[in-house]
Parts: structure tokens; sequence; C-alpha cells
């Protein structure tokens, strides 16, 4: 696995999740967000860069796989916005294999979880690496665990929370991350702001650290060790656990914000740099070959139809 600060080869990342939960508006914040885009669509004006079918937009719903690709701090990443609709559940299971990972993007709302059974299941089984991203926190009633813990009981894999909602007068305003243990206050339609962790802020973060450190260290003696003895483990440590953790597929991480204002967009963005494995992953999984192989097919394309090299997502749809 490359260091932090090397660069990646392209990857290709899968929205799923149940109907309306807001994957077409993620991709379209993501494109906004990266530069891909100069402005940004919604749903409702029927300008997204997704769902330009004119059934889509007259329906308001996607109705197939909208892809894009844009790159992020100098990285490649193909996104695959599935639709959610149930009568199109099939295709979108169907795109799943072919992926580095897999964004699940639902609601703050307990009583949706059991929509997100088949795509935890699927994902599972095929083991393929994937976060949940909890949408439209602007409009969350309670407490983000409430979801999770209805959400862990249709999860096969343990569902780790690695931020949580800074809350002022019933609405979130921000997020603890809980890895590097900084506060952000998020800005409509742009970057959050750093702020300082205090009092009752600070205790909720302590615990929900300390609760995030246990799941991982699950699948890593030596952090046990260190937990146990009261050592506080580096930040690198912890860093490398999230990242194997997630390519093992021993845990899902829980991310969330909000689609529609472009908060969290930017931290979801950075995970999925650090974290998302390499083709060859997906490579090994399907049983041909390393890294070299899949170049070898991507090339073969190429030069049997002509045009430009495109991203690895391309050639695996194929
Ligand atoms: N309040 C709020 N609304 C959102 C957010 N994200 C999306 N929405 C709204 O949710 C509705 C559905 O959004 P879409 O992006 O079409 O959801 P989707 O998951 O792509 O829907 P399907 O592809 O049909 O499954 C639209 O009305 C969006 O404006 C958000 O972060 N906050
Ligand atoms: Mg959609």
């Amino acid at each position: 696995m490359p260091k932090d600060n090397t660069k990646r080869g392209p990857r290709c990342v899968a929205l799923v999740g149940p109907y309306g939960s807001g994957k077409t508006t993620l991709l379209e914040s993501i494109l906004w967000i990266t530069g891909a885009t100069q402005r940004k669509g919604s749903i409702s004006g029927r300008n997204t860069v997704g769902d330009a079918a004119a059934e889509a937009r007259a329906r308001q719903m996607s109705v197939e796989v909208n892809t894009a690709t844009t790159s992020y701090l100098d990285e490649s990443f193909t996104i695959l916005d599935c639709p959610g609709s149930i009568e199109f559940l099939q295709d979108t299971l169907n795109i799943l294999p072919s992926v580095d990972a897999a964004l699940v993007v639902c609601e703050p709302d307990p009583l949706k979880a059991a929509m997100l059974q088949p795509y935890l299941k699927r994902l599972a089984d095929l083991n393929i690496p994937h976060a949940l991203f909890v949408n439209k926190i602007d409009k969350a009633a309670g407490a983000v665990r409430d979801t999770l813990s209805m959400l862990q009981e249709v999860a096969p894999k343990p569902l780790v929370l690695r931020q949580i909602p800074i809350w002022e007068r019933g609405i979130v305003t921000g997020y603890v991350d809980l890895a590097l243990e900084r506060a952000h206050i998020y800005r409509e339609h742009a970057a959050s702001e750093i702020v300082e962790m205090k009092g009752e802020v600070q205790a909720r973060e302590g615990e929900a650290r300390f609760q995030m450190l246990e799941k991982l260290a699950d699948y890593n003696e030596h952090l046990m060790e260190e937990l146990l003895s009261d050592v506080p483990p580096p930040r690198d440590e912890i860093f490398a656990d999230l990242q194997r953790d997630l390519v093992e597929g021993h845990i899902v991480p829980v991310f969330f914000g909000s689609a529609e204002r472009d908060n969290g967009i930017r931290r979801l963005l950075k995970a999925l740099r650090h974290e998302t494995p390499e083709v060859e992953r997906v490579a090994n999984r399907l049983g041909f070959g390393g890294k070299d192989t899949v170049l070898r097919v991507m090339k073969t394309y190429h030069s049997a139809h002509g045009g430009k090299l495109r991203s690895p997502g391309f050639y695996r749809a194929r």
C-alpha cells in the first residue's frame, strides 16, 4: 500500500443506497467541489450533471447509472452514481464487483435503515471496501447514533463512527473528526472552519474516539495493548489501521454531511483519497492478476477501438 503522500492511480467508486437518499446530489457536490463543474446544479432545478436523460429529469429520480470522472488533489476518481429505485436494484448490484470501493448513501432516519440491507449485504458478501455516508444531516432530527444502531441490525460488518456531530439548538452545525481530534463548523457551500473543541463536545469526543479505537483494536493486538495500558496510540498508527480495516473489509467507516449544502464532502473526499485501494485489489478479487494485467486489458481495448485511454471503470464495465 503506498504511503499517504504518494500519488495513486485512477480509482472507481460507486454511490449506492435507497431511493432519494441524495446520491445524484452528492455526485453534483463532488463535481463542483473538485472543480469539474463551475456551477452546482440541483435536482429541483433539473440541471444536475447526472440524471440528464429526459425520463430522469421528468421523474426527478435516477433511471440509470450516471458516470463522471473528476480529479481530487491530482488523483483521478470515476464516480458511478447508481439509481436507488427498487426496479433498478439489479443494475446497481451488477456493477459492484468492478468498483474499487462503494459509498452507501443513506438518510439520518432510523425508520429507513432496513432499506440499506440489500446493499450492505451484497458489499459484505463480495468483500468490497465500503463506507457509509449519512446524508441530509441538515435535516437530522435525532442522534446519528440512533440511525447507526438501527443500521447495525442490518449491517453484516461493524459500523465505525469516524465523526460526531456538533449540535446547536437542534441543528447539526459541524462535526468532530475522531481520528484527527479536530472540530469543524460547517459553512454553506464552502470549506468548513476549524474551531477549538470545548466542554461538552470535548467530553463526547473522548468517549466516541475511545469507542472507535476499541473497534479497531479488535483487529490490531498492538493497539489493544496500548488501550489497555493507557498509552495514547500515535496518529499514524490509527490512520494505517483505518485504511487497512476498510481495505480488508473488517469495518465500515461512517461519515455524515449534506450533499445539498456541500457540508462534510471535502472530508469524505479526503477519506476516499487516502483509503480507497488501487485497481490491483479489484484485479485480485476478480482473479485476473495484478495491475499489469488490467493495464494490458485497457491498452488492448484502446488499440482495438481507438480514441482516448479512459479510466479503469470504463474498461471494467466492458
Ligand atoms: N435537505 C437535504 N436534501 C437533500 C440532500 N441531498 C439531496 N437532497 C434532496 O433529496 C432529494 C433526492 O435527491 P437525489 O440526489 O435525486 O437522490 P438519489 O439518491 O440520487 O435518488 P435516486 O437516484 O432516485 O435513488 C432531492 O430533492 C434532493 O434535493 C441534503 O443533503 N439535504
Ligand atoms: Mg440519483
